[in-house]
């Protein structure tokens, strides 16, 4: 058998094992896996994968808590999505547009999950973020979860993004990389808690979504069992 490739991605030939991933960098106890879906025919896919989705489930431009719609819109896959509204954060069983069930996570993104997850239990949400060209996302913590002891992984496709990590303390210190399309990034462990956002896109830098813009996927354990 010829040794595995590297950068390949989780999606394995037929009858061979998935390719392990490239060893990430860790910053700030984040895992980022640069190009960990190098192939942009499996990116390709995966956009296709995700429109599909935010066909049957729109996107929506939430607002937060204190009444200002959020930048980014969103939608959501699997047996829970993450909304917000007056009421506050927290995860849904129905899009609120539309209330039917959210779509199935496709598997192209589960893959990735399998892959870098290090659990044998599969998430129970898939949030889908779109960026335009001024979206944002502040400074904030993933704790509306109930259970931190599995990881968040999160899926970059698209324009470049300025990733902001610190620590479980908003006013720790940060340090920042720029995301590319199909970098991976793992926040488990003693980062589970740590405080990261997006300062702001480089609108046009990749050409896989042909109107420009971000997508970005996270994957999370909502419930404990
Ligand atoms: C983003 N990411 O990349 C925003 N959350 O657009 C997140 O908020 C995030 O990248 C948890 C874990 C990894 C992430
Ligand atoms: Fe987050």
């Amino acid at each position: 058998m010829p040794p595995p490739e590297r950068g390949q991605g989780p999606d394995p030939h037929p009858g061979e094992e998935a390719a392990p991933p490239a060893p990430p960098v860790a910053i700030r106890g984040f895992l980022l896996y640069r190009d960990f879906l190098l192939d942009r025919a499996k990116q390709e896919a995966m956009v296709a994968d995700l429109r599909a989705v935010a066909g049957e489930a729109p996107f929506l431009r939430p607002m937060t808590a204190w009444g200002k719609p959020m930048s980014v819109q969103m939608t959501s896959a699997g047996r829970l999505g993450w909304v917000t509204d007056r009421r506050g954060y927290r995860y849904e069983p129905r899009h609120p547009g539309t209330g039917e069930a959210w779509p199935a996570i496709p598997d192209s993104i589960l893959a990735v999950w399998r892959a870098v997850s290090g659990t044998g239990r599969l998430p129970d949400s898939c949030l889908v973020n779109f960026y335009g060209e001024a979206a944002r996302m502040g400074l904030h913590q993933d704790k509306d979860e109930g259970d931190y002891r599995f990881p968040v992984v999160s899926l970059s496709l698209g324009d470049e993004a300025l990733f902001r990590m610190g620590g479980t303390k908003r006013e720790e210190r940060t340090e920042s990389v720029w995301l590319r399309s199909g970098d991976v990034v793992v926040m488990g462990g003693a980062a589970r808690l740590a405080y990261h956002g997006i300062d702001r896109i480089r609108f046009g830098s990749s050409t896989l979504l042909p109107q420009g813009g971000r997508i970005n996927v996270t994957l999370r354990c909502v419930t404990s069992s």
